[in-house]
């Protein structure tokens, strides 16, 4: 478990994310209500706010200030819960919890759960470009990091693999190159932004790029680990979905142990990568440590 002073980290650098949101994101009340509704029911259900707190903290490694990567750190945690958002569609995974909620369409419809997705997609890309621009990353390729990282080449078409593998058992290969695009992608990303924003060295970002890579694939492992272990309870979605759906995971393929020993691995991996930025990232060192003991 976390210790007290890192889980204060992590509980203050989430209220500083939520704050931002809900600075950015457009009030209840304005017209049309109901979508803006929806959209503040899906971000504000007690995510993790992992993605924008790895922006944040990647900012510090650089040596910035990491308050220039809040509209970074914003726009990728509502990208992330658009995709939770229309995951979750009866189409889709058909959930009816997350975050230990009902799920948007549950509450709001499916029709207004897609536009809710819709929405928060094209609301990220507003967030990211309220980020100032620096002298090797103009707004533009911020816009264009994030844009790759969420169409059909990553985060798309890890989904498109996931739909076309249903019910077909994958090898070790395609599942890895699944979590690469779902998973791993966007948390890269939030680490790359939150270097752009604070204008850090082509050495650096491929360093992050590296951490992130390792620490994504290890994070979804445990993901799938913790979705046999874990109840609905501290899940806060449905517990052991991927064995009811015969879905392709890492224990289901390598086994529980042999899973739990490669997300160590990849956790090692992830912080070699860590070496360039000195006690500086010592955030993204606790942060690694924490995702490979999480409960949740
Ligand atoms: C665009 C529909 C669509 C899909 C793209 C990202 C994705 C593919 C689907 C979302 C659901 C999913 C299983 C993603 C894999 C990554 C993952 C484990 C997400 C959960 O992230 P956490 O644990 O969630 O950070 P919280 O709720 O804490 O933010």
């Amino acid at each position: 478990m976390p210790d007290a002073e890192f889980s204060a980290y992590l509980k203050s650098s989430a209220q500083r994310v939520d704050r931002a949101l809900d600075g950015f994101l457009p009030k209840e009340k304005v017209a049309p209500s109901t979508i803006h509704q929806a959209m503040r029911y899906a971000v504000f259900a007690g995510g993790k706010r992992l993605r924008p707190i790895l922006c944040l903290a990647a900012a510090e490694a650089c040596g910035g200030e990491d308050e220039l990567a809040l509209p970074a750190a914003c726009a990728v945690e509502v990208l992330h819960t658009y995709s939770l958002v229309h995951d979750d569609l009866p189409c889709m995974d058909d959930d009816d919890l997350r975050r230990g909620r009902p799920t948007c369409h549950k509450v709001y419809g499916e029709g207004m759960a897609v536009l809710c997705g819709d929405a928060l997609l094209t609301e990220a890309f507003l967030m990211l470009t309220q980020s100032k621009p620096t002298p090797r990353y103009p707004i533009g390729v911020l816009v264009q990091e994030l844009a790759l990282t969420s169409g059909s080449r990553h985060l798309i078409g890890g989904q498109v693999m996931d739909l076309e593998g249903e019910g077909k058992s994958l090898t070790k290969a395609q599942l890895v190159k699944i979590h690469r695009a779902k998973t791993a992608a966007l948390l890269t990303t939030s680490l790359r932004l939150g270097a752009m924003a604070v204008n850090a060295t082509p050495a650096k970002l491929e360093a992050l790029t590296t951490f992130g890579e390792c620490l994504g694939l290890a994070f979804q492992i445990i993901d799938d680990i913790l979705d046999v272990t874990q109840s609905t309870e501290v899940l806060g979605k449905t517990a052991g979905k991927d064995v009811d759906v015969a879905k392709a995971t890492y224990p289901a393929i390598v086994g529980l142990e042999k899973s739990r020993k490669e997300a160590a691995t990849l956790t090692k991996k992830a912080m070699a990568a860590l070496e360039v930025f000195g006690k500086k990232a010592q955030r993204l060192h606790q942060i690694a440590d924490y995702l490979l003991v999480r409960e949740y």
